[in-house]
C-alpha cells in the first residue's frame, strides 16, 4: 500500500513538476486542470475563424490555434461547428466582424490596436490592421491562461506608444555589451543561410506582448553591418520578424562613409556623405522593404558624430532622417552626451545641449533618452529633458539589462522603478504634465512615440539568466503599450502566467517581486547616491574610486564625500541642476525631507539631522543594514515555495538569491567601510561592523565580469 501511494506521489510529481528550463517563457498553453473551467471554455470555443490574409494575420490564426488547443486539450478547428460557438475574428473592414461592432467602436480602433469581446454568443476580435490581430489574439491566451472568465473578455485596447522597440547592445562577434545572459542570440557568422529556431521563437516572445521593433546592433556601432554580406545577414532575420509584425533597425555608426565608404570624411553638410547615406539606404531598403531606421549614438563616449566636423546634433540626424524618409524609416537619435572637458555638471550637459536644437529636427526624428540624467543608476530623478522639448518628440530608453542593478544575479522588479519614472510630473503644462503623457504624445502632440528596452537577452537557455529577468522584459513591454499600467498588476499578471495560478506561489512572488527595488536601492545607493560601482564592469561596489583621468567617471565626482559631509550639491548653491526642472518639480526634489533624492541635490553633514530624526550617517549605516537584511528575507521567503514550484526552476533562483544575498552585504560592508573613512564616525549602536577591512574591499578585482565595455 506505501509503495503504491509513494508511486502515485512519483508520478504526480513528474507530471505536474516536470523539469522546467524558463525556455517558454510566459507562454505556456498547457490544458487546463480545473475541470469545470476547461468544460465551459471548451463549450464557448468550438472554432476559430480569423482570415489570415497577410503573413501577420496569419501568425495570429496559427497562434491562436496553437494556443487554444493547448489550453484547451483538444484541436480548434478553423470551421464553425454546429454550436457555431467561437472565436470571431477578422479586421474591421471585414463585413462579418463588421456587423458586430458599432460605427463609434470602429472610429475607436487605431492603429495596433483591438477590440475583444465576449457576447456570450462568441469571442470578437476586431482590429483595424493585422498587428491589431495579433496582438488580440496573445491578449485573449493571456486571458485564458490566467483563467479568468469569458465575462470579463470586455477590451479595446490601442497602443499608447507607437514605436516598442528593444535595443539590443550586442556586438557582430556575439559579445553583449552589459549582457549578463551569455552571448547574443544572433549568430551573424552562420546568418543568413543558418536560421536559428531561437530568431522565431524571440520575435513571437516579443509579438506576444506587444514589441513592434527590434535595434539588433550596439550602439556603440561597427560599421562593417553595413557591408553586403552583412546586411544579406539582417535580411534574413528581418523576414523572420516579419510575420509578427516586428521591424528590424540598425544602429548607425556615424562614421560608416569612411569606414565602410572609404570617404575621407563623415561631415553630414558633404555631398558625398550624404550620397554614402543616401545609396546605403537604398541598398537597405532593396532588401528589407519594411525597415524601420536608425539609431544612432554620436559624439558620446568617444562614439564619432556631427560635432567633429564643426555640425550639430541637428545636422547629424537630419542627414540620416532625409535618406530615410522615402522609405518611411526613422531616426532615434540619443542624448546621451557628456564631455570630457568640460567642467559643467555631467547631469546638465545633455539639457543643455539640446534645448536649444528643439524644433530643428526632421519629422522622422525621435530623441531617445535616458530615464535619468546620468545613467541609469538605480535611482535616478527623471531626465530633465522630459517636457522640455515640445516640438521635438522625445522617446524613453529604459535598461532592461540591469547593468547598475546587480547585473545577472539580482532580483530586482524593475517596474516599479519605471512607474516611478512615468508617473512623475514634469509640471511642463501645469500639474499632471506626467513622463508618460510627454511619451504617449498627448501633452505636445508628438506625431512620433516611442520607448525603448535596452534587452537583457542572450544565449542563456532561459533567455535572460535569471529566471526572473523574464519579469522585467515582460514589464517593459507592456509598460510600452501602456506605460498608465500599475506596476503591480503587472508583477502579478507575469507570475501567474509564469509560475501559475496558486495563490501560495503569487502572493509570495508578487510580493518579492514589488519590494525588491527599494531593498536594491538600499544596499547599493539609498538617500540618492549613484554612480558608486566598480570601474569598468560596474560590477559591484566602488566608492573608492577616485583616479580616472575622466572627472565624471570617478565615484568621488558623485557623492562628493569629505569630512563634513556627503552629496552633490545640485542646488543654487552648486550646480544649478535642479533649476532645468519646473519649479514644482524642483521643490519636491529639493525638499530635504525627499530622502529618495536627498544626496543627489544636496551636500549634507555627517551630522545634519534628517526627517526621520536620525543623522545622516546614522542613517545612511541603517539603510545599508536594512537594505543587506531585506536581501536575505527575500532569500528566506523562497524557501517556503518549494513545494510548489518545479525543481529546476525553484534551484536557479535558490542558487542566484544566494549571490544575491552576499553580494548585498558586501555592498553594505564595502560602503560603511569607505564611508566611515572619511566621515570618521562610529557605527550605531548594534550595527555590524563591514566583515572585512576597507582596503580588502579595494582589493577585489574581477577582470572577466560579463557583459564589461570592449576596448576598441
Ligand atoms: O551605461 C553606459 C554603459 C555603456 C553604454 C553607455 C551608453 C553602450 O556603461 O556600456 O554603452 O552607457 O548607453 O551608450
Amino acid at each position: 500500500m506505501k509503495r503504491l501511494v509513494l508511486l502515485w506521489f512519483l508520478l504526480f510529481c513528474t507530471f505536474f513538476l516536470h523539469a522546467e528550463d524558463g525556455y517558454r517563457l510566459w507562454l505556456r498553453w498547457d490544458r487546463i486542470e480545473n475541470k469545470t473551467l476547461l468544460r465551459s471554455y471548451s463549450g464557448q470555443i468550438t472554432f476559430i475563424r480569423l482570415p489570415g490574409e497577410t503573413p501577420v494575420a496569419g501568425t495570429a490564426r496559427q497562434e491562436l490555434q496553437t494556443g487554444l488547443s493547448g489550453l484547451l486539450g483538444k484541436v480548434v478547428g478553423l470551421e464553425p461547428g454546429k454550436t457555431r460557438k467561437g472565436v470571431v475574428g477578422g479586421l474591421i473592414s471585414d463585413p462579418v466582424v463588421a456587423a458586430y461592432l458599432s460605427a463609434e467602436e470602429r472610429d475607436r480602433i487605431g492603429e495596433e490596436g483591438y477590440l475583444l469581446r465576449f457576447d456570450g454568443m462568441r469571442i470578437l476580435l476586431a482590429a483595424k490592421d493585422d498587428r491589431g490581430l495579433l496582438y488580440g489574439a496573445f491578449h485573449l491566451l493571456r486571458h485564458l491562461q490566467q483563467q479568468l472568465p469569458l465575462e470579463q473578455l470586455d477590451f479595446l485596447e490601442n497602443p499608447k506608444m507607437k514605436i516598442r522597440v528593444l535595443n539590443h547592445w550586442d556586438n557582430l562577434d556575439r559579445t553583449s555589451e552589459r549582457g549578463y545572459a551569455g552571448f547574443s542570440i544572433w549568430n551573424w557568422h552562420e546568418l543568413p543561410e543558418y536560421i536559428d529556431p531561437r530568431y522565431r521563437d524571440y520575435a513571437r516572445a516579443n509579438a506576444s506582448v506587444g514589441i513592434n521593433g527590434s535595434v539588433v546592433t550596439n550602439v556603440n556601432a561597427n560599421a562593417l553591418v553595413f557591408r553586403r554580406d552583412y546586411l544579406e545577414k539582417v535580411a534574413a532575420l528581418a523576414a523572420v520578424f516579419r510575420p509578427y509584425g516586428i521591424k528590424i533597425y540598425l544602429t548607425a555608426r556615424f562614421s560608416a562613409p569612411m569606414d565602410q565608404g572609404g570617404l575621407p570624411s563623415a561631415d553630414p553638410q558633404s555631398p558625398k556623405v550624404q550620397k554614402w547615406w543616401g545609396d546605403k539606404v537604398k541598398e537597405i531598403y532593396e532588401l528589407i522593404p519594411d525597415f524601420g531606421g536608425f539609431l544612432v549614438k554620436a559624439n558620446s563616449e568617444g562614439q564619432p558624430g556631427p560635432q567633429q566636423y564643426g555640425r550639430t546634433h541637428v545636422d547629424g540626424a537630419n542627414m540620416l532622417a532625409d535618406a530615410l524618409k522615402p522609405y518611411g524609416g526613422i531616426v532615434m537619435w540619443r542624448a546621451f552626451v557628456y564631455s570630457d572637458k568640460e567642467p559643467e555638471d555631467r547631469a546638465k550637459q545633455a539639457y543643455n545641449e539640446f534645448v536649444p536644437l528643439d524644433g530643428q529636427f526632421r519629422e522622422n526624428v525621435l530623441i531617445q533618452v535616458k530615464n535619468g540624467p546620468v545613467d541609469f543608476q538605480p535611482r535616478e530623478p527623471i531626465h530633465p529633458l522630459f517636457g522640455a522639448m515640445p516640438k521635438t518628440p522625445v522617446m524613453m530608453e529604459f535598461q532592461i539589462t540591469k547593468e547598475y542593478l546587480g547585473q545577472g544575479t539580482h532580483l530586482v522588479g524593475l517596474a516599479s522603478m519605471w512607474e516611478e519614472v512615468l508617473n512623475t510630473d514634469t509640471y511642463a503644462r501645469g500639474k499632471g504634465s506626467t513622463v508618460s503623457k510627454v511619451l504617449d504624445g498627448s501633452l505636445f502632440g508628438y506625431q512620433l512615440t516611442g520607448m525603448a528596452g535596452v534587452a537583457n537577452i542572450g544565449t542563456a537557455r532561459n533567455w535572460t539568466g535569471h529566471i526572473f529577468g523574464q519579469a522585467d522584459w515582460y514589464a517593459f513591454a507592456r509598460l510600452a503599450w501602456n506605460p498608465y499600467l500599475e506596476s503591480k498588476a503587472i508583477f502579478l499578471e507575469w507570475t501567474r502566467l509564469t509560475f501559475g495560478l496558486n495563490p501560495q506561489v503569487v502572493g509570495p512572488i508578487t510580493e518579492m517581486l514589488a519590494s525588491s527595488y527599494e531593498t536594491c536601492v538600499r544596499y547599493m545607493t539609498p538617500l540618492g547616491l549613484h554612480h558608486i560601482m566598480a570601474e569598468g564592469s560596474h560590477y559591484g561596489p566602488g566608492p573608492w574610486i577616485d583616479q580616472i583621468p575622466r572627472a565624471e567617471w570617478n565615484s568621488a565626482y558623485y557623492h562628493k564625500a569629505d569630512e563634513q559631509g556627503l552629496g552633490f550639491d545640485r542646488t543654487e548653491t552648486g550646480s544649478k541642476a535642479l533649476a532645468q526642472y519646473r519649479p514644482q518639480l524642483a521643490e519636491w526634489y529639493g525638499d530635504k525631507t525627499n530622502l529618495r533624492f536627498l544626496l543627489w541635490f544636496h551636500h549634507v553633514e555627517w551630522k545634519e539631522e534628517l526627517s526621520t530624526g536620525r543623522t545622516l550617517w546614522a542613517e545612511l549605516c541603517l539603510q545599508y543594514d536594512q537594505g543587506a537584511r531585506e536581501a536575505s528575507a527575500l532569500k528566506v521567503k523562497w524557501t517556503t515555495l518549494q513545494p510548489f514550484i518545479d525543481t529546476e526552476r525553484y534551484e536557479q533562483v535558490s542558487m542566484h538569491l544566494a549571490i544575491q544575498e552576499k553580494e548585498a552585504r558586501w555592498w553594505r560592508d564595502a560602503c560603511i567601510s569607505y564611508f566611515q573613512s572619511v566621515s570618521k564616525m562610529d557605527l550605531p549602536e548594534g550595527l555590524a561592523p563591514p566583515k572585512y577591512s576597507l582596503l580588502y574591499y579595494k582589493m577585489l578585482i574581477f577582470p572577466y565580469a560579463p557583459g564589461t565595455r570592449p576596448k576598441w
